[in-house]
């Protein structure tokens, strides 16, 4: 993800743009054209689209227009509409919290890893508790990888276990301790009604009481785990959407290297 708001293209020429109060971009600057797309549980129905038009409205979208509804059956329609937000947002006082890391490429990363530490790094990743699924902790440990970024199991000097998904935190700790692993990986998908907050609370737990909190580097990832939450919750670091086996496999190892782990 890149860390910087301002690049050089055609808004910098455009007198209007302010990045104190930026306002979503449809065709012209500030116009503050969005499209957001929701279902109601209503049947589909002239009232429905008034419905739909009027939450809009509350939303802050100004002349909202309901281009698109669809019947979805048993008394819910879907809906997407097209308006102007009023809103805007100050882009100067946004602060997000990130990994502190260089990102490197695979063939870097061994090469640090080799120079540094000199040894493997022994990863254990899952996507673990209900959450089944496995495509992204596949993204950033299978061989193939995603996206043409190569996946741990490729890295030379990583050795690394993917037990795949709905692991319990227990096994994924014994796991861990069997093959003394340096870091482990969660991924977890799911956060609806916050699922994710026990569970990965829980893993945190069950390795401090191992005792093994200090010598074993703590990730969690996933499209709504940033590194802020991740921190929150005792992790050494969160990755989210956008992120690499690059990412991760630089964090690592220059955590164990800053930590003096070898
Ligand atoms: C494929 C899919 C499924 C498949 C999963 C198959 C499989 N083998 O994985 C199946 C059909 C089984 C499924 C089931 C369900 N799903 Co589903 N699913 C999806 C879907 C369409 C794609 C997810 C995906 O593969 N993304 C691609 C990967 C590459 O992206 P990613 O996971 O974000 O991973 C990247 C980063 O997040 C990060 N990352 C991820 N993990 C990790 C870990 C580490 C350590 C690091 C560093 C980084 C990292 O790196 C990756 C690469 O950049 C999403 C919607 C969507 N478009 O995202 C819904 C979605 C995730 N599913 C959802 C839901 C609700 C479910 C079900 C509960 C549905 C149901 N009622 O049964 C079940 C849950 C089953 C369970 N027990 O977990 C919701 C989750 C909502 C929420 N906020 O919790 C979503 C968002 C759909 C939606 N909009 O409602 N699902």
């Amino acid at each position: 993800m890149s860390s910087g708001l301002y690049s050089t293209n055609k808004k910098d020429f455009d007198k209007t743009f302010d990045p104190t109060a930026v306002k979503a971009y449809g065709d012209t600057m500030n116009d503050g054209k969005v499209q957001l797309s929701f279902t109601l549980p209503l049947p589909y129905s002239d009232e429905a689209k008034e419905a739909a038009r009027q939450l809009a409205m509350k939303m802050g979208l100004e002349e909202p227009n309901v281009t698109y509804m669809m019947d979805l059956g048993v008394g819910y329609s879907y809906f997407i509409v097209f308006g102007s937000c009023v809103h805007s947002i100050d882009s100067t006082k946004i602060v997000v919290p990130k990994v502190e890391s260089t990102t490197m490429s695979m063939e870097e990363t061994d090469e640090y890893i080799k120079k540094n530490i000199g040894r493997n790094i022994v990863v254990v990743g899952a996507c673990s508790g209900t959450d089944a699924h496995t495509v992204g902790i596949d993204a950033i440990m299978n061989m193939k990888g995603f996206a043409g970024h190569y996946g741990l199991e490729r890295y030379q000097m990583i050795d690394a276990y993917n037990l795949g998904s709905q692991v319990q935190n227990e096994e994924l700790v014994a796991k861990a301790i069997e093959v003394n692993a340096d870091a482990i990986l969660v991924s977890q998908i799911v956060t609806q009604k916050n699922v994710h907050i026990p569970n990965l609370t829980e893993l945190v737990d069950i390795v401090e009481a191992e005792g093994l909190r200090d010598r074993i580097i703590l990730v969690a990832g996933g499209p709504r785990i940033g590194h802020e939450l991740a921190k929150e919750l005792g992790y050494d670091a969160g990755f989210g959407s956008g992120s690499y086996a690059d990412d991760v496999a630089s964090f690592v190892a220059e955590e164990m290297v800053k930590r003096g782990i070898k």
